[in-house]
């Protein structure tokens, strides 16, 4: 039989104004220097989809400090209780307020080359529940939220998914977690991504994502060159 055919998928992760300089309320350092690569991703040929994902938080959003008194962003956390079980919990980062829905901070990016995507995935819209991947919650299945993602790679036919955006250490690397997952082989473009901790704590967190099966590569490499 003859071996199913390659199709890949770029997945666009969160290029929105809120993560990057100059106006961004959570910054992602060179956030903004990404994007003349990222919209020569979208036009290469190589790719049978391209989806970009934004992060689209309602104002009383679990994840945003402001919504817990006395709580402030990058230090403090939280405690999530799955709505459908209350046994089921998990610990994650306050973030200052950002990508609320329909404000100019939850944009993309006005550089990003939106007339190339096929598809715009909304993430992060329960307020109950954090949502690093743009698949679903970190929360046992059947997920309290789920984007609908997996679906539709699977109707595309979709074999290999190729993630970039922002920010890498959180969301990026969450997808391409999740990315893995459900089976597809999953590329991370090293220069189409910037962390919010850069330095050596981004440099184990790439490697701990290739321990866990995602290819990490160069923009260089093999794996992306067409
Ligand atoms: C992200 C923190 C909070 C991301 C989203 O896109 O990486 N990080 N919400
Ligand atoms: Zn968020």
């Amino acid at each position: 039989m003859a071996e199913p055919a390659i199709k890949r998928a770029l997945l666009v992760v969160d290029m929105q104004e809120d993560f990057c300089p100059p106006n961004g309320s959570l910054q992602v350092p060179n956030g903004r220097s990404i994007i003349p690569l990222i919209n020569r991703l979208l036009g290469s040929s190589k790719f049978a989809l391209k989806i970009a994902t934004k992060d689209w938080h309602p104002p009383s959003h679990v994840s945003f400090a402001a919504n817990h008194p006395g709580r402030v962003p990058f230090s403090d956390s939280v405690t999530i209780t799955n709505p459908r079980n209350p046994l089921e919990k998990y610990t994650t980062t306050l973030w200052p307020v950002h990508c609320v829905q329909e404000t100019p901070g939850a944009a993309l990016v006005s550089e990003l080359d939106t007339s190339l995507l096929d598809k715009i995935i909304e993430k992060g819209t329960d307020p109950r529940v954090e949502m690093y991947s743009a698949f679903y919650d970190p929360f046992s299945p059947p997920h309290v939220s789920d984007s609908g993602l997996t679906q539709t790679l699977r109707e595309a036919k979709i074999t290999h998914v190729y993630v970039v955006g922002l920010a890498g250490d959180y969301c990026v690397r969450s997808t391409a977690a999740d990315a893995h997952a459900q089976g597809f082989e999953t590329v991370v473009i090293d220069q189409g991504t910037k962390a919010v901790y850069p330095g050596d704590e981004w440099e184990k967190c790439k490697k701990d994502m290739a321990k866990e099966g995602v290819k990490v590569v160069s923009v260089d490499s093999q794996e992306v060159r067409v």
